[in-house]
């Protein structure tokens, strides 16, 4: 269940940068001759000519979508370039993507904190750029000015006919808001960004700029492909008056259809008819209130200096008649996917300085005379031991204790359908910084750390490792990063609390500002600003975000091909060609969209623990 943070968006700037069409950039760049061709990258299976994963623009016009097959694709578009996903120890090998999408990071990252959400998507936080970009002079008097900013979509511009002389007016009028003028110098930034990313990487990407990422994320897929699309508070309403409410990230599943035939809700803005404490009543505490502020706009998500992955990960998938059935098929995978894991590993030590401490086995399995409920092959973790054999070894271990708890005293025959290794909690090697590393572009030498421990541990259901948030980056999979650092932070209370006191600090801080400018907008509908959570219950909140988390790997023993009626017509995968490792690094709601079909069944816990974390409480200015 989504959660609400404390608004702190008044005056922010935040971009959401998304490439376009990526994987099929990277193939085009690999080989120059497919520019301006319809292409499409297609994952590595030979049925039907595999499944399209991403479709260039000009192929997109042909109507193929990334729902289709190679074979369906080349029927409405004869003359479709089918490229395939690099294949490497016999799965998707995405390194070229994963250091593709780091090389724009590392462009992206210098003009304000970044985070890397997916394996072609950031977030920056421009807020401190803009406000000096504001400072030094005023906008039309700005010199070198990126003509390219002007070409920006600004939403709730009317003139069809003047477009651009009302964008003009609009990013130079003497009598702009502060808020607007601020998201004018955020679309300035963008537009250099986005340009220097082209020239230096020959890729385009699209963006969003607005007052929080919620909005710039909405915005950023607006106008592609190489556009970009500003929000300014006052279009917010309207904007999500006509959004559908399965369109916003959070809202795509079962709250979003809970949402939908409970309450009639077909829009983001039709749940304006609602109070907070109706939604509260209906979705408990958090829930309520996040949807009380989505409704509005608001949303207080801060853009986490993120730009490593939390953890690494690689798994394969082994559908159908492709089930591993005896313990040395499986040994032979999980070899196979430790190398990877160890070199991967090997590879953020060397040029981040960063030690992986826990190691994690997913399978997914299914015995072949169970006739009862299925059961899942439980998750297995170790601390981590570096070195390729030592990984492997432990490996193995977590495979036999897993099937030894997953067969109980029944010796049932089984089949493994799926294998996913990882490594978390990764933790900088004191005295370092990888984010600085990273920016700085250094590297330093190797240095093996070989914790020795013994101890096999059942990978907690809230368990970072596979969660749908994990995502990114850089050598690895670094998809898997993310859900890493709140774990992190959970094992170490006493700083999670300073870092919770700053955030205190620093939305009284923005509070004494006065109210951000949708806030305002908004002020004549059942205005509320939310507050800051009170200091007994931040500890509680962080544990509730970790449950939240959903394992990576589905670990449910009953997948098998998934219906047509269960798929959203924009997809239309079979459930076990989606690799893990390749789908670890996708967007988010991808990653959720995806694992909505696949899983069988939800965790029962969140209901219960979203109902006491972060309150708020109303300030003596409202209503709510
Ligand atoms: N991807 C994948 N499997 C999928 C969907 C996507 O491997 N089922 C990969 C290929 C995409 C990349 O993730 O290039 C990013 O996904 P996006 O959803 O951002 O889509 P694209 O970048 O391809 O296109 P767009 O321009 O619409 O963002």
């Amino acid at each position: 269940m989504p959660i609400p943070r404390p608004d702190l968006q008044g005056d922010r700037v935040i971009a959401h940068v998304d490439m376009d069409c990526f994987y099929v950039q990277v193939e085009q760049r690999k080989q120059p001759k497919l520019r301006g061709l319809p292409t499409a990258v297609v994952q590595y299976n030979d049925w039907k000519g595999g499944a399209l994963i991403a479709v260039s623009y000009e192929a997109r016009k042909f109507g193929v979508k990334r729902s289709m097959r190679g074979a369906e694709a080349e029927m409405v578009c004869p003359g479709i370039q089918l490229v395939q996903v690099p294949v490497a120890r016999g799965k998707a090998d995405l390194n070229g993507y994963r250091s593709a999408g780091s090389e724009v990071v590392s462009i992206l990252s210098t003009k304000g904190r970044c985070e890397r959400a997916s394996i072609d998507e950031v977030y920056l936080d421009l807020t401190d750029a803009a406000e000096s970009m504001l400072s030094e002079a005023p906008l039309e008097e700005l010199e070198n000015f990126d003509e390219e900013a002007l070409k920006s979509h600004v939403l709730g511009l009317r003139g069809d006919e003047d477009l651009e002389k009302n964008v003009r007016e609009w990013f130079f009028g003497s009598d702009a808001i502060y808020q607007d003028k601020l998201l004018a110098c955020g679309a300035i930034i963008v537009a250099q960004l986005r340009d220097k990313v082209l020239k230096e990487t020959e890729f385009t990407c699209s963006a969003g700029i607005a007052h929080n990422k919620m909005l710039a994320k909405l915005a950023s897929g607006m106008h592609k492909p190489a556009q970009q699309t500003i929000v300014p508070s006052s279009a917010v309403r309207d904007l999500l008056a006509s959004l559908p409410v399965k369109k916003m990230k959070q809202l795509g599943g079962k709250l979003g259809s809970s949402l939908q035939d409970d309450l009639g809700v077909n829009t983001v803005g039709d749940l304006l008819k609602f109070s907070e404490e109706k939604l509260q009543e209906r979705y408990g505490f958090n829930t309520g209130t996040w949807l009380w502020n989505t409704a509005r706009g608001i949303s207080g998500d801060e853009v986490k200096g993120r730009v490593l992955p939390q953890s690494h990960g690689c798994g394969k998938t082994f559908p159908g008649p492709k089930a591993l059935k005896t313990t040395a098929a499986v040994e032979s995978w999980l070899n196979q996917l430790c190398e990877e894991l160890s070199e991967r590993i090997q590879l953020d030590l060397d040029q981040n300085k960063r030690v992986a401490h826990t190691l994690t086995l997913h399978a997914r399995a299914f015995k072949t005379d169970d006739m009862g409920p299925h059961k899942k092959f439980p998750s297995k973790s170790c601390p981590l031991r570096y070195g390729v054999n030592k990984i492997q070894e432990d490996a193995k271990k977590l495979f036999d204790t897993g099937l030894r708890e997953y067969l109980g005293s029944h010796n049932n025959a089984w089949r493994v359908t799926s294998l996913s290794m990882s490594a978390s909690k990764i933790l900088d090697t004191p005295g370092t910084s990888s984010i600085m590393r990273f920016l700085q572009g250094k590297s330093f030498p190797s240095a093996i750390s070989d914790a020795s421990y013994d101890d096999i541990q059942d990978d907690a259901p809230s368990s970072s490792i596979g969660s749908k948030e994990n995502m990114l980056p850089e050598s690895d999979e670094d998809q898997q990063a993310f859900a890493h650092e709140k774990s992190v932070e959970v094992d170490h209370v006493p700083s999670q609390a300073r870092k919770i006191d700053d955030f205190c600090t620093q939305n009284r801080e923005h509070k004494d500002k006065g109210k951000g400018s949708i806030l305002r907008f908004f002020s004549g509908i059942n205005s509320s600003t939310k507050q800051v959570p009170n200091g007994s219950e931040k500890h509680e909140g962080l544990d509730l975000r970790d449950h939240q988390k959903e394992p990576l790997v589905d670990e449910h023993s009953s997948l098998g091909r998934i219906s047509n009626q269960q798929m959203d017509s924009s997809w239309n995968l079979n459930a076990e060609d989606v690799d893990p490792s390749v789908l670890d690094e996708l967007p988010l709601e991808i990653q959720r969209e995806v694992r909505g079909w696949i899983r069988s069944s939800k965790r029962a816990k969140t209901t219960k623990l979203g109902s006491n974390i972060f309150h708020y409480f109303s300030t003596d200015d409202n209503s709510g």
